[in-house]
């Protein structure tokens, strides 16, 4: 069957939204959020219309309907990563939220002298994160350096393991440069010096299948907005042996088993970590974004996605005084670049003049920019909505930018 975009655009209402000047809008920031299709808009509609009021908590109809579309949502994306139980899937604010959550949870039964590896790529939120455990713990931070193309040092990771390393932390994709990290490989080492290994999946999860058994993970943290879901809801899967081994870190409703003065008790996993009235609407949405790409097919999405980044780093390699950052073999759709005497925010705005929406800056990845010596990067990231056309339209906006400005 072959793959056909101009069905799928017409299931996303935004993309008929005009850019500036007028212009047809051409969405490449899809590394920064993703829009939503048909699919999601109407089950987070007909759930509020609908199904709402407070999950697990009443006898009445409607509790029982939102409880019943939460356990849906959790299940569908339990189905996505193909988890072995819903109950491994923990609802987070985000991918930020998921690391910030094990980081604290797990990561504060951290002894001083123990270590936690990073690597060059990461963002912020899978940095400053456990910096923060450090400082509580004494653990030690050290970090993969990476090659000159983007992707990872993997004899430098060999070396930095050992005894005392205890959690292995790293992206599935990089959201500055595309690189595809090794996880499984990464896990299968992590796991014989006895760390564990978490994946920060917030740019694996819309560009390729994901298989949180297979990847040999531990940990695996999403972001339902980089996925065609909402904002505000994400996820924390966890190996429910290590789940139950891990204490909460948010008290109040929901999240306990007892509670007396004297002392309380935990409920088991997921609510154990699902203190408060969760995003019950986000939890329907960021089900049905998993369905929705289910549906579509990830593989397929995968393939579309890899035609587009082919044609558009051919293009862009074409130019003069264009730099392309981050040439690692395996890539996912995410093009950073610079351009020889131009900022990178002008590059935004020039390409924005033509209708083309593209991210600049450090994409909350400084130590990464530091490494390749540059502030700030131009970035185009491609989603499964975008068309050849769409690409040469950036394509012929970026020539006529090198050709007049720079
Ligand atoms: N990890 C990676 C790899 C990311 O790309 C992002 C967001 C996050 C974590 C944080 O996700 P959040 O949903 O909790 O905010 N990345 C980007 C980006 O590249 N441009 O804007 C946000």
């Amino acid at each position: 069957m072959s793959y056909d975009v101009e069905a799928l655009r017409a299931q996303f209402p935004i993309l008929a939204e005009t850019g500036r000047n007028g212009q047809p809008l051409v969405y490449l920031d899809n590394a920064a959020s993703t829009q939503r299709p048909l699919a999601v808009l109407d089950a987070v509609d007909h759930y509020e219309r609908h199904a709402h009021a407070n999950v697990h908590r009443a006898v009445h109809v409607l509790s029982q309907r939102a409880t019943e579309a939460y356990e849906a949502g959790r299940a569908q994306l339990a189905a996505f990563l193909n988890a072995p139980s819903p109950d491994e899937v923990v609802f987070t604010r985000g991918t930020t939220e998921a690391l910030n959550l094990v980081a604290y949870a797990w990561g504060g039964m951290l002894a001083p002298g123990d270590e936690v590896v990073l690597t060059a790529l990461e963002h912020h939120s899978n940095i400053v994160p456990w910096q923060l455990v450090a400082a509580r713990t004494g653990a030690v931070i050290r970090v993969v350096p990476i090659h000159d193309d983007g992707s990872l040092d993997l004899d430098a990771y060999d070396r930095l393991l050992g005894p005392r390393t205890k959690i292995v932390s790293v992206g599935h994709t990089s959201n500055a440069l595309g690189t595809v990290n090794p996880v499984a490989e990464m896990a299968a080492r992590a796991h014989a010096v006895g760390a564990i290994l978490v994946v920060d999946g917030a740019q694996g999860a819309p560009h390729a299948p994901i298989d949180v058994q297979a990847l040999g993970a531990d940990f695996f943290a999403l972001s339902g907005h980089k996925m065609y879901g909402p904002t505000g809801i994400g996820a924390l899967w966890g190996r429910m042996e290590l789940l139950e081994r891990m204490p909460p870190w948010q008290g109040g409703g929901d999240m306990i088993e007892t509670v007396r003065f004297e002392g309380s008790t935990w409920a088991a996993p997921p609510a154990r970590f699902e203190a408060g009235t969760p995003y019950i609407a986000g939890a329907v949405g960021i089900g049905a974004a998993a369905r929705f790409l289910m549906d579509v097919g990830r593989d397929a999405v995968s393939a579309h996605e890899a035609r587009l980044l082919a044609r558009a780093t051919a293009g862009l390699q074409s130019l003069d005084g264009v730099r392309i950052l981050g040439t690692a073999p395996h890539k996912a759709a995410v093009l950073s670049f610079v351009v020889d005497g131009l900022h990178p925010t002008d590059v935004g705005t020039f390409l924005d003049e033509d209708g083309i929406a593209v991210r600049t800056g450090h994409h909350c990845a400084q130590p990464l920019m530091e490494r390749l010596g540059v502030e700030a990067t131009a970035r185009a990231s491609f989603g499964l909505y975008n068309t050849e056309a769409e690409v040469d339209r950036f394509l012929t906006s970026m020539a006529k930018i090198v050709r007049l400005f720079r």
